[in-house]
């Protein structure tokens, strides 16, 4: 009889020491477990173990175990009420269960416009270019004038522009880089020239905001060849080394000749598909030698300097690089769709 006492007093204090060490629900729930567990817990065995004892101590040893199981479930009770309000020590003062799995914070990661811009510069910063900009609220001078857009031109119908005033406009691209840099410096030199422009455009292919990368290189005896290969080798660089450029004639006010840039659908590789239109070439640049009125505008002397410059539309390269279809999703910041490109 007093062996099972002193065991059931053992019992009671083991259970103390256990609910004063509870940190959290879980534990708790453990605790339950261990002491009232229907088919294993302590309280369970030592009623089982009951009828081994003399059929005459039994009911006073009963009472006994009745008041230690009373006992260890107003303590699980009481504890279970100090870690809901937080009352208790340690972490769960403030209610918090620390033995619940954590929320990992999400990783960002970056826009896929940004990735394609960079993509864009290192090619050319491997070619010994520099890179350049300037801002996106211009005069009518640095965005049309100077690169031979005159006030009637017709080309400037090609450009819908958001006007400021009569002088100043949201830049319609980045070639007004061009002539900031040209009046800044003295040839020879190559710039790569990135930067958000904008039009009054709006529809699945066409955005209000959109970026531009634009190249310029000035010095002596630049050729038309040297426009080629240098495209040649960044077109490459970019879509992969199967890819082929062909050159068709084109204009632009600032630059002569003039071409429009095209690449070997990267979708079918040039054997026609819906995103060639069955062409099997994507229209990806504009280019040109840059136009003798440019360099006159900008004080340099056609006679002893030449150069050309291209310009390009990141969203579009973005669009074919990942089969997008319509711009707008690059400006819904919808993490469905940016999540993709982690
Ligand atoms: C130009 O803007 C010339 N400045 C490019 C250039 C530079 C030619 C230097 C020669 C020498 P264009 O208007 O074609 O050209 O625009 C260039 C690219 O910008 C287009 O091929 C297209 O990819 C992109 N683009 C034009 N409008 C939009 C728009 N609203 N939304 C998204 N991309 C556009």
């Amino acid at each position: 009889m007093s062996d099972l006492k002193a065991r059931i007093q053992g019992i009671r204090d083991a259970f103390n020491q256990a609910l004063g060490q509870v940190e959290g629900l879980k534990a708790l729930e453990e605790l339950r477990n261990q002491y009232l567990g229907r088919k294993r817990g302590i309280v369970k065995d030592l009623l089982n173990d009951l009828r081994s004892a003399p059929k005459e101590l039994r009911p006073e040893l009963g009472q006994v175990v009745n008041r230690l199981k009373q006992a260890v479930e107003s303590g699980l009770a009481e504890r279970l009420e100090e870690l809901k309000s937080g009352e208790s020590d340690g972490s769960s003062e403030r209610g918090i269960d620390i033995t619940l799995p954590g929320i990992a914070p999400e990783l960002g990661s970056l826009h896929p416009l940004n990735v394609v811009n960079r993509d864009l510069i290192r090619i050319f910063e491997r070619m010994g270019y520099e890179v350049a900009g300037a801002s996106e609220i211009e005069t009518d001078f640095y965005n049309f004038e100077a690169l031979g857009l005159t006030k009637d031109h017709p080309a400037r119908d090609m450009q819908d522009t958001f006007y400021i005033t009569d002088e100043v406009v949201l830049r319609t691209h980045t070639s007004n880089v061009q002539i900031h840099m040209m009046q800044n410096r003295k040839p020879p030199f190559k710039a790569i020239m990135p930067g958000r422009v904008y039009r009054k455009d709006a529809d699945i292919t066409h955005s209000p905001m959109f970026n531009q990368v634009e190249g310029l290189v000035v010095g002596e005896n630049i050729t038309f060849t040297d426009l080629k290969g240098t495209l040649e080798h960044f077109l490459k660089q970019l879509f992969g080394s199967d890819t082929k450029m062909r050159l068709r004639p084109s204009y632009f006010p600032f630059t002569e000749p003039s071409a429009e840039v095209d690449v070997t659908c990267i979708i079918c590789g040039g054997k026609g598909c819906r995103v060639c239109k069955n062409s099997g070439w994507l229209e990806i640049l504009g280019a040109g030698m840059v136009d003798p009125v440019v360099f006159e505008n900008v004080g340099y002397d056609p006679e002893t300097v030449s150069g050309f410059a291209f310009g390009l539309g990141v969203e579009r390269v973005a669009m074919l690089k990942h089969s997008i279809s319509d711009i707008r999703m690059f400006f819904d910041n919808d993490l469905r769709f940016l999540s993709q490109f982690n």
